[in-house]
């Protein structure tokens, strides 16, 4: 990441916060709640070159996690924009430090750094996968499949992923809903399917025998069973369960990643930029599984064409030796903000070529679905 020390400085004006409104193709259902339309903040830094884009993850409630787009916005205009110089020369590396004194809002304060970086990398012509340090130009692309009302619509929409060539199924699973779905989907489709679960916090420590019946069915990994607080119930869990446990809610931070790993309740990572404040830290993430042998994978979190860009970039980082939830546009939205959304090819999908994010706004389509735009300091 030595190039981004390097770039030449920006100049900020000042920041636009836009809210979108925009329906997904079909409702997605996890073990915390099940969304039928994202309401999106989108940050824009405001510069004297280029302007840059950045996604918040934060979702319309604050089930996930503790953060959601209201609470996102308004500590970004109120308590973190505040601390960055508008009208001198500032560098997207120093964000994340000018940020750290407000606690936690790590989505909020990561969508702010994405639009500094993104403005920056574009005033000097780099890509973020140049420098983030990635190593791919594309990278294969797993889908995640939400729990379903019956177990025959499961079987219709994983065939029809597969049909479309995604080369690994996520099933979300949630107590009454674990041993017989990934069962029936092993069975249908074959034991070379390469296979993961995700339980987004659903289970408990007493859980580990039940947990360890999924052994069978040859998991790719085990996702955040416990809740995210509990690092040393997952180290209880991983000594039941044959399947490598993976943790993503718990990791929100490099710190933290060290402290699950040298604690024994992990032997994957999910890493998503916004859980951990940002990409530059998402990239710290990164190397410090790598240092300690732990392969990671690239996390989704329903983002639009802009975030979905961003976490290509980080995806093609070498230690992504795991098939990441980088499925393409099509999988959630009718119609992208971006002007070329991200595709499906041979299982794959391609990082944009260009600077920055490297995608283009669809302005006209942006507008058609923006609810709210609110730029600070007022001009
Ligand atoms: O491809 O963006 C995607 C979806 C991947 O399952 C996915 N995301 O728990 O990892 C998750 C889940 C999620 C979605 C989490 C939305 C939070 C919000």
């Amino acid at each position: 990441m030595s190039r981004l020390a390097d770039l030449s400085p920006i100049v900020l004006r000042g920041f636009e916060f836009r809210r979108v409104a925009l329906p997904l193709v079909s409702p997605f259902r996890t073990s915390f709640g099940t969304e039928t339309a994202r309401d999106i903040l989108l940050v824009r830094a405001l510069t004297d070159g280029p302007d840059g884009w950045g996604e918040c993850v934060a979702g319309n409630d604050p089930l996930y996690s503790n953060e959601y787009v209201d609470a996102a916005q308004h500590v970004s205009i109120n308590h973190l924009i505040t601390r960055l110089p508008i009208g001198t020369p500032i560098h997207a590396v120093d964000v994340a430090r000018l940020l750290e004194p407000v606690k936690d809002h790590r989505m909020a304060k990561g969508a702010i750094e994405a639009a500094v970086l993104d403005a920056q990398l574009r005033a000097n012509g780099v890509s973020l996968a140049a420098a983030l340090g990635a190593v791919h130009d594309r990278v294969p692309s797993g889908v995640s499949v939400g729990i379903m009302d019956t177990i025959d619509d499961l079987v219709s929409v994983v065939g029809g992923y597969l049909d479309d060539g995604y080369v690994r199924i996520k099933l979300k699973i949630e107590p009454g809903w674990d041993l017989e779905p990934v069962g029936v989907i092993r069975r249908t489709f074959g034991d070379a399917i390469p296979l993961q679960v995700d339980a987004n916090t659903a289970y408990t420590r007493d859980d580990g025998p039940h947990l360890a019946r999924l052994d069978q069915f040859g998991l790719l990994l085990i996702e955040q069973p416990l809740p995210e607080d509990d690092v040393t119930g997952h180290a209880l869990i991983a000594q039941q369960v044959a399947t490598p446990i993976c943790l993503d809610e718990s990791i929100v931070s490099a710190r933290a990643a060290i402290d699950a790993i040298e604690r024994g309740a992990c032997r994957i990572i999910n890493i998503k930029a916004g859980r951990v404040g940002g990409y530059l830290e998402a990239a710290a993430v990164h190397d410090v599984c790598r240092e300690r042998g732990v392969p990671v994978w690239c996390g989704g979190m329903l983002e639009t064409g802009i975030g979905r860009a961003m976490n290509l970039a980080l995806a093609a980082l070498p230690n992504f030796t795991i098939t990441g939830d980088v499925s393409a546009s099509e999988r959630f939205w009718r119609r992208d903000i971006v002007t070329e959304p991200v595709r499906l090819h041979d299982g794959h999908v391609t990082l944009p070529g260009g600077s920055g994010s490297g995608v283009s706004i669809d302005h006209d389509f942006l507008e058609s679905v923006t609810t709210s735009r609110v730029v600070v300091p007022q001009g």
